[in-house]
């Protein structure tokens, strides 16, 4: 039974000095989500610093601490996965609901992982930790999740073209550096990655696994099959940082269970909320990064059947998104509108759906 939503809703955002904290903040605005108080936290190197909030004053950062969650009804966090599996337990158990955009939760079973217009019943069994895919599995879900729905999905290959937001403000600031030193005939120093990003692509985003793939590629491969409910999906990622200040762009290659046509793919990509079609290349109409930032939209183009697959059931496309709104922040915000909207915000075991009961916005 859901349970009802708190007509008083207080909301923190930690890592909220951060890139992705401070979309977090600015998307928080721009849906104009219920809140009627926000609180902003970070570390011992931002605590005390003042941070002006459009419509809301300067707001003082203040020193994420179990006990700084006394109080707070949800919590958006982006300050790493250490800082999440630290805290994130310390908000639930009062009363908090947390959800997460690093790794450090999204593959624990029980814990939901949700694309908002993918999976939203997930949450409904939520312990007070949801989890936010990785930006590269976010992307892709919507419209793997119309091919699933259509004619059954077996397998999927992406290659992703990740862009230095992504790594967040340091490597903005690098990659600027290194065009002004190329231009200027300065040698390109390295100091966030480990080889120039100016001018190069590099195969290599997170650590490597023993595997040979790296961590950034296998997220792709076990959030999505969590997420669309696929645990035998046969997937493969290739990961490559690009030199591009917004947005990540991903060719994919699908095997489905049934044929399909192109343009069935495109009606049903066209029908997923949150997803518009760019498809018209004689025209040059497809989607491009630059003209994605900034949206919450994911763009999908350039579909065309995939001839190395037989009987019509091979599919290629490309798809761009915001990689910090959509990719982060966005669908953050959209879990916590689901959650408001459906009753959910306190934990299930607080709402009586599971052996617990009572709690502050209990039914
Ligand atoms: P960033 O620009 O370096 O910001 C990090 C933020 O975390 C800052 O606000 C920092 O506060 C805060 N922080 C660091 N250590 C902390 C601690 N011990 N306690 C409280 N706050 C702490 O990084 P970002 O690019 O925003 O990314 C942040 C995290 O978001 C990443 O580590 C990752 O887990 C996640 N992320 C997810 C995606 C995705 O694909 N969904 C994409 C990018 C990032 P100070 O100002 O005090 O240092
Ligand atoms: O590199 C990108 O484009 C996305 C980066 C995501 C990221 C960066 C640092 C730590 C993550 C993530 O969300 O998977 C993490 C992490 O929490 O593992």
């Amino acid at each position: 039974m859901p349970g009802t939503a708190p007509s008083t809703l207080t909301v923190a955002v930690v890592g909220a000095t951060g890139a992705v904290g401070r979309t977090m903040t600015q998307v928080l605005l721009e849906k104009r989500f219920p809140m009627t108080s926000l609180r902003l936290l970070a570390s011992e190197r931002s605590a005390g610093k003042s941070v002006a909030v459009p419509g809301w004053g300067d707001i003082t950062v203040e020193l994420a601490t179990p006990d700084a969650f006394e109080g707070i009804d949800i919590a958006l966090f982006s300050a790493g996965g250490g800082t999440s599996k630290e805290l994130a337990p310390e908000a639930a158990g009062r009363g908090c609901t947390v959800i997460d955009n690093s790794s450090a939760w999204r593959m624990e079973p029980g814990i939901p992982l949700v694309v908002s217009q993918v999976n939203p019943d997930d949450l409904e069994a939520h312990e007070g930790i949801i989890a936010n895919p990785n930006c590269s599995t976010m992307q892709l879900m919507p419209p793997m999740m119309a091919l699933r729905d259509a004619v059954g999905i077996e397998r999927m290959v992406v290659d992703t073209y990740q862009a230095v937001s992504g790594t967040g403000h340091k490597a903005i600031v690098e990659l600027e550096e290194q065009v002004r030193a190329h231009a200027e005939g300065r040698p390109k120093v390295a100091n966030v990655y480990p080889y120039p990003i100016g001018f190069n692509a590099l195969p290599h985003i997170d650590v490597f696994l023993d595997n040979g793939y790296t961590k950034e590629e296998w997220k792709v491969v076990t959030e999505s099959r969590k997420i669309l409910h696929l645990p035998d999906l046969r997937v493969s990622c290739t990961a490559v940082r690009v030199p591009v200040f917004m947005s990540h762009s991903e060719a994919v290659h699908v095997e489905t269970t049934a044929p399909i046509t192109p343009d069935r793919a495109r009606a049903l990509f066209a029908a997923v909320p949150g997803v518009v079609v760019m498809d018209d290349p004689t025209n040059k109409v497809y989607p491009l990064a630059e003209q994605a930032a900034g949206s919450d939209l994911v763009f999908v183009g350039r579909v065309r059947q995939d001839p190395s697959i037989p009987d019509e059931r091979g599919l290629a496309f490309w798809v761009v998104s915001d990689n910090l709104r959509k990719g982060a922040a966005s669908n953050a915000v959209e879990i916590a509108e689901v959650l408001v909207e459906r009753g959910w915000v306190a934990s299930a075991s607080r709402r009586g759906v599971g052996a617990g009961a009572g709690g502050r916005s209990g039914a």
